[in-house]
């Protein structure tokens, strides 16, 4: 909660959530005047409380049987996989709640029926039901690295579909030049889009040369089993070279156009967070260094690498943009 707690940037750094408190006076008045005005329902909930709710039990994901999937070797880790239990019970989705405790919260999410529209800029909008999507397109399982803004990091053994297959299958124009990957719309389940403070719904977008490099993956599963809800559920990105908050969870729309999209973490802290967002331990946030960052799950800090050690596959991608802000 705001109200009644101390505010955000008196917080210490290693207990903060970093992409919380980037929010200047003015930002935080005119939040607190629409806290103010808005209707019941979400007063009750608590603006910032997300507050929890009784979930009805959900039925089991017909996806189950698909997994474990098979490993594609070509992407290994230096380092161990953080345990399953530590990865479901400390998650960024702000749709749940600003804390790392949205696990339970999360859990009211309907994951079926679940259909993603692909759009704009191809040769035949449609939508598919993810049960679809994963017969056309089989899932593989790879290791990543998965390093957040907030200087922390987990290593993850996801299941999902290479991102240049999906493009493929969506069939985009040669005229477009973004992908824009959307997150659902559902105050009613997700207390957090009440919020003023940020665009929902939470949206992300790769250029078609990211979108199409080898390592941009659309996870459905983790672990060997279909995806947690609190892990975005039943489809989330996973570009292991950008920081965390490119990797947009629980996807429903993926729009190909022409212009680059405003996020909604460019949106919300334009001078903390870019469209590019590629890990680079010699840039710092305007906050906190990015040199190091902490293992989930250990006691251990490592420092951090350039593209989270993934340069060789992505570097080039970025070889005539001097002039973009390619790390924040
Ligand atoms: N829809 C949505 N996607 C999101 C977020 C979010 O708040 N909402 N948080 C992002 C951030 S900041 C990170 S670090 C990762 C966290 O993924 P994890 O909980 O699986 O570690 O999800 C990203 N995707
Ligand atoms: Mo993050």
């Amino acid at each position: 909660m705001l109200i009644g707690k101390p505010p955000s940037w008196a917080i210490p750094e290693s207990q903060a959530t970093p992409e919380s408190v980037f929010l200047n006076r003015r930002a935080f008045m005119s939040a607190a005047a629409g806290a103010a005005a808005l209707a019941p329902s979400a007063a009750k909930a608590g603006l910032f409380g997300w507050g929890k709710k009784d979930v009805a039990p959900q039925p089991p994901d017909p996806s189950a049987g698909l997994y474990p999937v098979k490993r594609n070797p070509a992407f290994t880790l230096d380092r161990p996989v953080t345990p399953e239990p530590i990865n479901l019970g400390y998650n960024n989705f702000y749709e749940f709640g600003t804390s790392k405790d949205i696990a339970e919260a999360a859990q009211a999410l309907p994951i079926r029926p679940w259909t993603i529209k692909i759009g704009g800029m191809v040769e035949r909008p449609r939508e598919i039901a993810i049960d679809d999507l994963l017969k056309q397109l089989p899932p593989e399982e790879r290791l990543y690295r998965h390093r957040c803004v907030e200087a922390w990091s987990m290593a993850l053994p996801w299941s999902g579909i290479p991102m240049k297959d999906f493009v493929a299958f969506a069939r985009p124009l040669g005229s477009a030049k973004y992908v824009v990957l959307k997150t659902f719309m559902n105050p009613d389940v997700a207390d957090g889009q009440a919020s003023p403070l940020y665009d929902w719904p939470y949206t992300e977008g790769l250029t078609m040369a990211e979108a199409t490099n080898e390592l941009a993956f659309l996870a459905t599963g983790a672990y060997g089993k279909p995806l947690a809800r609190q892990m975005g559920a039943p489809i989330r990105l996973a570009v292991p070279w950008k920081y965390g908050f490119k990797s947009v969870k629980s996807i429903v729309s993926v729009e190909f156009t022409d212009k680059r999209p405003k996020t909604l973490w460019e949106t919300a802290g334009p001078g903390e967070y870019g469209f590019w967002a590629n890990v680079n331990p010699a840039v710092p946030h305007p906050r906190w260094s990015q040199a190091q960052e902490r293992v989930i799950g250990t006691s251990e800090t490592k420092p951090t690498l350039i593209f989270n050690g993934y340069g060789e596959q992505v570097a080039d991608l970025y070889k005539d943009m001097k002039g973009e802000k390619l790390f924040m």
